[in-house]
Order: C-alpha cells, then structure tokens, then sequence
C-alpha cells in the first residue's frame, strides 16, 4: 500500500543508519595496500552486504514495494513505491579510507521520489528530505544561500570511469575551470548535492551519474532551494545532472550546452 512520505523516510533513515554503521566497521579493515585480495573486491563485497541488509529492512516492512539497487539490479513491485538505493556513493573514497561517502535511499511513488536520505556516517551527516516538507541536516533545517555569479562560484563535478568520456570530461572542464571561481572533485555525487543544499559549493554539473547516485540527494538539494535539472529543460538524468540555485543554474546550463557535456564528444 501507498505510505505518506514521512513514513517512508523514517524507515528510510533507519535503514541507511545501520547500512552506514556496517560499512563504516568495515572500512578500517581495507588495506589498499594489501597483495592477497583485491581490496576493490573487498569493496564490492561491502556494498553488496550493505545493499543486502537495506533490502532485508525495507521490503521486510513493506514487501509489495519495487527496487532499483545499484549491486541488485531492478525488481518490480505492486504497491507503487519503489526503492533507489546505493549502498556506498563514492566507493573510491571508501576504498581509500576516506571520509567521504554516503549511503543513499530514495523512495518514490508513481514515478516521483517523495523522500530521501544520504547518510555519511564518516562525516558525522545525515541529511534527510521529503517532497514539500523541507531539508535537514542532522535534524537541522537546511537552505541554500543565494545565487552568486559564474565566476565567483565553487563548482563540484565527477568523472565516469571510462577513458573516452573521460577525455571529453577534461575537455569540458578545460573551458569551465578558466569561467569559475575554482572546481571540487569529491568523489561522491549525492554528497556533491548535498554539499550545495548547505552552501559547500555553488554549482554542480557531472555526466554519466546513475538514479542511485542522485535520487535521494536530488530531493534534499531540491527542498533546499536548489534548482536540479539537465540540458534544455530536461530533468536530471545519466546524461548530465545541473545544479545550482536558480539564477546560477542558467549560467552553468548556458556554458554547458555548447560544450556538448551530456555526451560522450
Ligand atoms: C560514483 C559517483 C562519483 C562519480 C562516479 C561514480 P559510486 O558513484 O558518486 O561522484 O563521479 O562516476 O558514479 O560508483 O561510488 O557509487
């Protein structure tokens, strides 16, 4: 059955709490150094045991619901609600004993995320939104400060994994970084968003990012006043994601279009 977005961002929470608990054991025993395992696959095997347990937890709660995971894959439902979980954003920052990466959980309804949660427990942050009630972080309400000009913004990106987008990425970027204040490479595309819902950054652009990545922190940008978008009107999407607030937003959109940033060049 249909739940009220309230409803499903406690569960939410309680779920990305204890996943984020279980991971952050975890990562102090991955050498990336060690010679007998691999430690990426020491990695995967986190996130497949993180995404397991968020699974056990809330389709033990409401069993008819669909999920999309990034290690599971997609499975349909029959209530209307589907789960968006990635079990570690930014794997590469975990892998290396970083503080930087969040367990994400997106609920939607009828195609919709009404509630999102982006836990980054090494940080000590949980931030936490429901669709027309607001952005927390740590229980505090969260706002985005106002716009500033292109070249007086702090501007987060990312970088897929393969040579040839790769390289288009750092053409794109050669035109950009010269236009901003400077760029910020975190690692973490939820926590990039959320880092623009309390004023971190000013702007944020990447290609290539999954609904897993962004769903969640998407809506807790979104409550805080941050436009979220795509190229020519469109909606975030793997094709590019645009944040920024709503005045910045066109700037970046503007600079971006010409460049091609939603291909692969
Ligand atoms: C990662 C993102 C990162 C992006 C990478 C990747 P993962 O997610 O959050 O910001 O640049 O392409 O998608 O793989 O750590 O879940």
């Amino acid at each position: 059955a249909h739940a009220e977005p309230k409803e499903l961002l406690e569960l939410a929470l309680a779920a990305a709490l204890e996943a984020g608990r279980l991971a952050a054991d975890g990562q102090a025993g991955i050498r990336v150094l060690d010679t007998k395992s691999s430690p990426t696959d020491v990695v995967t095997a986190m996130d497949r045991a993180a995404e397991e347990q968020i699974r056990r937890r809330l389709l033990g709660a409401r069993p008819g619901d669909a999920w999309l995971g990034e290690e599971g894959g997609e499975e349909a439902g029959t209530s209307g609600v589907r789960w968006i979980v990635d079990p570690i954003d930014g794997t590469v920052n975990y892998l290396y004993g970083r503080r930087e990466w969040a367990v994400s959980i997106a609920a939607e309804v009828d195609g919709e995320i009404v509630a999102g949660v982006v836990a980054a427990p090494a940080l000590g942050e949980t931030f936490t939104a429901t669709r027309g009630g607001g952005a927390s972080v740590n229980g505090e309400p969260l706002r985005a400060p106002g716009a500033v000009a292109l070249d007086m913004a702090l501007v987060g990106t990312g970088f897929g994994y393969e040579a040839r987008r790769r390289a288009h990425q750092a053409a794109v970027l050669a035109t950009v970084l010269p236009r901003v204040r400077d760029i910020r490479r975190v690692g973490a595309a939820a926590l990039d968003l959320c880092d623009l819902a309390r004023g971190r950054i000013n702007g944020y652009y990447e290609r290539g990012t999954n609904a897993w990545d962004w769903g969640a922190a998407a809506l807790v940008a979104a409550e805080a006043g941050v436009r979220v978008g795509g190229l020519r009107g469109a909606g975030p999407g793997s094709d590019l994601v645009i944040a920024a607030v709503p005045g910045l937003f066109e700037e970046l959109h503007d600079l971006l279009e010409p460049l091609g940033a939603d291909t692969d060049g």
